[in-house]
């Protein structure tokens, strides 16, 4: 029988209700297929930084790099500041674990109500820097509480770290019917990175002569996301662009509550993450009514990663399934179901 130990880190808010939802789809196709889940539930969150002054131990990545993957529900809590629970927390699980990769898939399903006239036919991945790029830490405060006041972020875009992500979109748009790939860039206004980035691009292209290569400045291409969405296949994008277009994908499929994603190592020598598209969610936290399909489709993602792809399709026909059932949708999409019911419906539809 696999066996896999899971580092669990539900953090805040509605990742606290739509956590236990993806361990219970996860563990009922594990049990269909001979797999065995342990779930180690670690605290870290906002409520501890609160009673122990941080978002996780000091030693904690040295206590989960031997586990096989980390599940992750949502991080941010309005009182704490973003970029603290942010830095303490999932960036140095991104960044130390060399989880280069975000992966996030954009599809509208059968039944979710749609924003966008004619329902589109929408089903492309987004490839987001998940390393470097515009989240940088390089940078400062000078003369506070001044007139001159300045804030100096520097954005950091190796070489190495560019041609990476872009071979691994690369491979993937290589593998698809349609062999598209798009790269967001803004290289008209952002004068020495984004070049460099279009550079690597052209010169990654040629390797792939299969794949049909078009790049986009940021502004226009959040329009045609909007406009036409259909279009897209393989979208590859730098760290703060990469963010901004998976939540901006999924919403105009009707609802970010269902988008999935992994923060992959693709060399393995460490655990990858998967985790819900979208945050904490205060507005609605405590309430019951969170959409838990990204926690569940996020789960079905770490299935494949491990080596269980069809179990981890099993999941997504069984999302595929209960959503069109309009009397099983969370509020988000329209409906009056309950986080918990909709997690019981899918598990039952395995
Ligand atoms: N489940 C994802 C989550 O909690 N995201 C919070 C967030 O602000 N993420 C920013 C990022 O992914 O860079």
């Amino acid at each position: 029988m696999a066996k896999y130990r899971i580092a669990v880190i539900p953090g805040d808010g509605i990742g606290k209700e739509v956590m236990p939802e993806g361990i219970r789809v996860v563990d009922a196709v594990a049990a269909r297929f001979g797999i065995e889940f342990t779930w180690d539930h670690l605290d870290w969150s906002c409520d501890r930084y609160h009673s122990a002054g941080s978002m996780m131990p000091k030693d904690g990545l040295d206590g989960i790099k031997g586990h096989d993957a980390i599940y992750l529900g949502a991080v941010g809590w309005p009182t704490v500041p973003d970029h603290v629970s942010l830095w303490e927390l999932l960036i140095p699980i991104r960044r130390n674990f060399q989880q280069y990769v975000n992966l996030r898939p954009v599809r509208l399903f059968e039944g979710v109500p749609c924003p966008l006239a004619g329902r589109p036919d929408i089903d492309f991945w987004i490839v987001r820097e998940n390393n470097e790029g515009e989240y940088s830490e390089i940078g400062g405060r000078l003369y506070p509480g001044t007139d001159n006041e300045m804030a100096i972020q520097e954005n950091v875009f190796t070489r190495r770290g560019v041609d990476r992500i872009l071979r691994y979109a690369y491979d993937l748009a290589q593998s698809r019917p349609k062999k598209h790939l798009t790269s967001a860039t803004k290289s008209n206004g952002i004068i020495h990175t984004m070049p460099f980035w279009d550079e690597r691009v052209k010169a990654m292209s040629e390797a792939y002569p299969e794949v049909r290569t078009d790049q986009y400045h940021i502004d226009i291409l959040t329009a045609h996301f909007v406009r036409n969405p259909s279009r897209f296949d393989v979208v590859v994008g730098s760290n703060l662009f990469g963010d901004i277009l998976s939540d901006l994908g999924p919403a105009v499929t009707g609802t970010i509550g269902i988008a999935p994603s992994a923060n992959i190592n693709p060399e393995r020598d460490f655990p990858s993450m998967f985790e819900p598209v979208h945050g904490s969610a205060p507005d609605i936290a405590g309430k019951g009514i969170a959409n838990p399909i990204g926690q569940i489709w996020s789960g079905a993602m770490m299935l494949d990663h491990l080596g269980h792809k069809d179990a981890g399709q099993v999941i997504v026909r069984a999302i595929e399934k209960v959503l069109t059932q309009p009397e099983l949708l969370t509020p988000d999409m329209g409906g009056n179901a309950t986080t918990e019911q909709l997690g019981k419906a899918i598990a039952d539809a395995l």
